[in-house]
C-alpha cells in the first residue's frame, strides 16, 4: 500500500509565519488535491518547547542561521517557530485536516532536533512512523510539503534507507533556500540515495 506523508505543513512556514518558506503556501492546493487519492494520509508536526535548543533566542549571543553544538551534534539556529499550542505550529489555514488519518509530532525533545518525521537528527530516537507505517502495510510513500532542503529532504531519506519506496512530488514542495541552490543540492542528494523526485 502507499500513504502519501505530508511534512510540516504549518502556519509558521508559510508565508508571514516565523520560519516562512517562500511560497510556502502553494503546497495547500496541492495536499488538499492530491489526499483523496491515497488510502492513507500521515501528516508530521513540528512540535516544539518553547525553549527548543533549536532557537537562537536560547543561546546567548546567537543569531539565527549560526552553528552551535548540543551534545556533540551540531545545531543550525532558527528563529522561535511551531512552539507547542501556538497558532504557528497549527496546521496551514485551508489544509483539509479533516482528510489526514494520522498525525506525527517532531522536535518534541528540547535538546534535539527533528528534521526527519522518523528519527531525530541523532537518529537516537524513532518517532513512531515507521511503526505506524508498517502496521499498515505501507510500502511505498509519496512525500509533499516543507521544507525541500530540511524535513523534506530528511524525511525522504530515511524512507528510502529504511525500504519505502519512496517519491517527492516536486509540485508540492518548496524550499527555504538560505544558500542558492539549497534546493537543487536536496534534489541530487534524495537521488542520489534512490529517491524518485518526480
Ligand atoms: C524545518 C527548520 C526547522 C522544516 C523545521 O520543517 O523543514 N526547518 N524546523
Ligand atoms: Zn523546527
Amino acid at each position: 500500500m502507499k500513504a502519501l506523508i505530508l511534512v510540516d505543513i504549518q502556519n509558521d512556514f508559510l508565508p508571514g509565519g516565523a520560519l516562512a518558506v517562500p511560497e510556502g503556501d502553494e503546497v495547500v492546493a496541492v495536499a488538499n488535491r492530491l489526499m483523496p487519492e491515497y488510502e492513507l494520509v500521515v501528516a508530521t508536526m513540528d512540535w516544539h518547547p518553547d525553549d527548543h535548543l533549536s532557537f537562537a533566542s536560547q543561546h546567548d549571543e546567537r543569531d539565527v542561521g549560526e552553528f552551535v553544538e548540543v551534545d556533540g551534534l551540531q545545531q543550525i539556529l532558527w528563529p522561535d517557530h511551531c512552539a507547542q499550542e501556538t497558532p504557528g505550529a497549527e496546521f496551514a489555514t485551508g489544509l483539509n485536516v479533516e482528510a489526514i488519518d494520522h498525525i506525527v509530532q517532531k522536535g518534541t525533545d528540547v535538546r534535539i532536533d527533528s528534521y526527519s518525521g522518523f528519527f531525530d537528527n541523532a537518529r537516537r530516537k524513532s518517532t513512531g512512523l515507521e511503526e505506524y507505517l508498517r502496521s499498515k502495510n505501507v510500502d511505498a510513500v509519496d512525500i509533499i510539503g516543507l521544507a525541500t532542503d530540511y524535513c523534506v529532504k530528511f524525511t525522504a531519506l530515511d524512507a528510502v534507507s529504511l525500504g519505502f519506496a519512496t517519491r517527492v512530488l516536486t509540485e508540492g514542495v518548496r524550499g527555504v533556500e538560505l544558500k542558492p541552490g539549497d534546493c537543487e543540492r536536496a534534489f541530487e542528494e534524495m537521488r542520489a540515495a534512490g529517491v524518485q523526485v518526480v
